[in-house]
C-alpha cells in the first residue's frame, strides 16, 4: 500500500472548475478519491445525477473532472467518466465492470481496469436502492461511493432516507406548527452489509489516513465494496463559510456518522473516532448549533457562548441520543 505522502504528492483526476459551493464536502471527496485511483490503472467512474456530477460535468463549461490541458501519458493508465440517469450508478458501473472483463479476456484491454461508481444519497438510498442492493447481491467488482449530505441536494434540499431526527428541510420544514424531520435515518450500513458486500466502511476526508487505507482496500476487494461518505452541505445545512472540516469531524464524534469499516469475515465492525460510552462523546448541541438546520432546537447562549437546546426541545434531542446510541451498539 502506498503511503499517505505518496498519495499526497499524486495529482488527482479532479481539478479546480467546478460550480459545487465553495468548501463543498462532495468536491473535497472527489479531490481525494481523484488521488487514490491515480495507481497506475485505468478508472472508469459512473456518475448518478447530483450535486456532484451537474456541477463538475457542465460542457461547454469548465469541467472539472481532467488533468487541464494535458493529454496523458498513458492512455491506459488513464480515467473516463461516464454519466447517466439519476439512480442508476451501480447498475452501470456493473455493466462496465463485465465488459471490461470480457475485453480483457479477449485481449482486447492490455490492462484490467478499476470501476467506480458515485451518487448522492437520494440516487443511492432512496429512488436508487434496488440497483444498489441487487448489483451488491451479484457481487459486481466495483467500488461504489454515497456521498451523505442528508438530502436531495440538487433539487432543492428535500428531505431524504438520511435526513437527521428533527432537521429542517424544504419537505420537513420546521416551524411554530411544524417539527422538521420526524423520521430516524435508515441504517444504510447494516442494509448494505445484508446484502452482502465485500467491504463496507464510512470515511471522511476530516480523517485522511483512515479515508485513504480504507479506499485502497475497497479497490482491492474482490465483491462490492460501498463506502459511505458524509457531505456536510454548507448551503443546505446552512452553516458558516469554512466550517466544512470541522463538522465533518463532529459528526463523527458525536455518533451521528460514526466513521467505521467492516469487512466480509469480519467479527462485527470497528468504529473509529468515535466513543461508544455517551458520557465521552462530545454533547450532540455541539454538531447541531452551528447549523440552521437545526435552529429551532438548538441555540446559541450568548454568556456562557455555548450551544443549549430550546425549551421545550429536549424530547426530541433525547430521541436523536437514543438513536445514535443505538446506531453505535449496532455497529460494534
Ligand atoms: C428519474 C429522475 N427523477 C428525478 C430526477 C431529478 N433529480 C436530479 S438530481 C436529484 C437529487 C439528487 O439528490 P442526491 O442523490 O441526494 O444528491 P445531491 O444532489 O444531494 O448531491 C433529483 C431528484 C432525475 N434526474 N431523474
Ligand atoms: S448544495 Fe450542498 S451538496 Fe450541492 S454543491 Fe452546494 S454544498 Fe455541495
Amino acid at each position: 500500500m502506498a503511503t499517505v505522502n505518496d498519495i499526497l504528492q499524486r495529482e488527482s483526476c479532479f481539478q479546480p472548475g467546478s460550480t459545487l459551493c465553495k468548501g463543498c464536502m462532495e468536491g473535497i471527496s472527489f479531490q481525494n478519491i481523484g488521488k487514490l485511483t491515480d495507481n497506475g490503472k485505468k478508472t472508469i467512474f459512473s456518475l448518478g445525477t447530483f450535486c456532484g456530477e451537474v456541477s463538475t460535468l457542465q460542457f461547454p463549461n469548465p469541467v472539472a473532472w481532467g488533468r487541464g490541458e494535458n493529454t496523458p501519458e498513458d492512455w491506459s493508465k488513464s480515467f473516463g467518466v461516464m454519466h447517466h440517469v439519476f439512480e442508476s450508478a451501480p447498475s452501470v458501473a456493473e455493466g462496465i465492470r463485465d465488459t471490461a472483463d470480457i475485453l480483457l479476456q479477449m485481449g482486447a484491454l492490455s490492462r484490467p481496469i478499476q470501476v467506480v461508481a458515485i451518487s448522492g444519497d437520494g440516487g443511492a438510498l432512496s429512488i436508487g436502492l434496488r440497483t444498489l442492493l441487487h448489483t451488491i447481491q451479484r457481487r459486481s467488482r466495483i467500488v461504489i461511493f454515497v456521498l451523505v449530505n442528508e438530502i436531495f441536494a440538487n433539487t432543492g434540499f428535500q428531505q431524504s432516507p438520511t435526513t437527521s431526527i428533527g432537521a429542517d428541510t424544504s419537505t420537513s420544514p420546521s416551524s411554530e406548527y411544524f417539527p422538521g424531520n420526524l423520521v430516524a435515518p435508515m441504517d444504510y450500513l447494516s442494509l448494505v452489509m445484508a446484502a452482502g458486500a465485500g467491504l463496507v466502511a464510512q470515511v471522511s476526508p476530516a480523517y485522511p489516513k483512515f479515508f485513504y487505507k480504507t479506499v485502497e482496500k475497497a479497490l482491492e476487494c474482490q465483491e462490492t465494496a460501498v463506502i459511505f461518505i458524509p457531505s456536510p452541505c454548507i448551503t443546505g445545512w446552512k452553516y458558516e463559510d469554512g466550517e466544512t472540516i470541522r463538522l465533518a469531524q463532529l459528526a463523527c464524534e458525536t455518533g451521528f456518522f460514526p466513521c467505521y469499516i467492516k469487512e466480509k469475515g469480519d467479527n462485527g465492525g470497528t468504529l473509529k473516532f468515535v466513543e461508544t460510552d455517551p458520557v465521552k462523546r462530545p454533547p450532540i448541541e455541539e454538531f447541531m448549533g452551528p447549523q440552521r438546520r437545526f435552529q429551532h432546537l438548538v441555540f446559541k447562549n450568548r454568556e456562557t457562548g455555548r450551544y443549549e437546546v430550546r425549551p421545550g426541545k429536549e424530547p426530541v434531542l433525547e430521541k436523536i441520543r437514543e438513536w445514535i446510541q443505538n446506531q453505535l451498539e449496532n455497529l460494534s
